[in-house]
């Protein structure tokens, strides 16, 4: 697992390089969002529970068929397995923020989850379409909390959306 800073190393030793310009601005990048980064994954673990639960709670108003027979989040068992998937999907976020760096959520989250996914039949797009909305959640929250430059939010969020929607998982 890496973060920021071990990644930019792994690829200066590589090469057998001192770090120039452009890793110079990527390690100032790094540590001047490292308050923001750290305040926001805060303010996500404290609320943690209710952001999963609005999230949950908008994208079966947004797509009822799946909680309805035939649904794949239909049945308690299998509703309650969706919340806690979108749980991963936050608290993994959270990590890559703190991190700068998303490869927390390639080596822990998506290896293996197209698979999973596929033999279990969750859909894609709604899981996309969950993790959007916590996305937009945290950033209205962080915003609220007078956070001002929210910018550091998207990566993590839009890493997860990305690889589940290029993957076809
Ligand atoms: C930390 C890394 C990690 C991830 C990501 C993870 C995901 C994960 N989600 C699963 C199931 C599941 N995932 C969902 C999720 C959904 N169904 C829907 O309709 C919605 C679109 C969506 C919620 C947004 C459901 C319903 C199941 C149970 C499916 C079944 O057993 O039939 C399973 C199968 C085993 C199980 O049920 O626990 C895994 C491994 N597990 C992990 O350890």
């Amino acid at each position: 697992m890496k973060d920021a800073v071990t990644t930019l190393i792994r690829d200066y030793d590589v090469a057998g390089r001192y770090f120039d310009r452009n890793a110079i601005d990527r390690l100032k990048s790094y540590f001047e969002s490292g308050t923001t980064r750290v305040t926001v994954a805060t303010m996500i673990s404290a609320n943690a529970a209710s952001i999963v639960k609005e999230a949950g709670k908008k994208l079966f108003e947004e797509v009822p068929e799946l909680i309805r027979p035939g649904g794949n989040a239909y049945t308690t068992r299998r509703y309650s397995a969706c919340l806690r998937d979108m749980d991963y999907y936050l608290r993994y976020a959270t990590y890559a923020l703190v991190a700068g760096d998303n490869d927390v959520l390639n080596e822990r989250v998506l290896q293996g989850l197209r698979e999973t996914y596929n033999s279990l039949g969750v859909p894609i797009g709604p899981t996309v379409l969950g993790i959007q909305m916590m996305k937009d959640m945290v950033k209205d929250m962080a915003l609220d909390a007078g956070i001002e430059d929210i910018s550091c939010i998207d990566g993590p969020f839009e890493h997860l959306t990305r690889e589940f929607s290029e993957k076809d998982i």
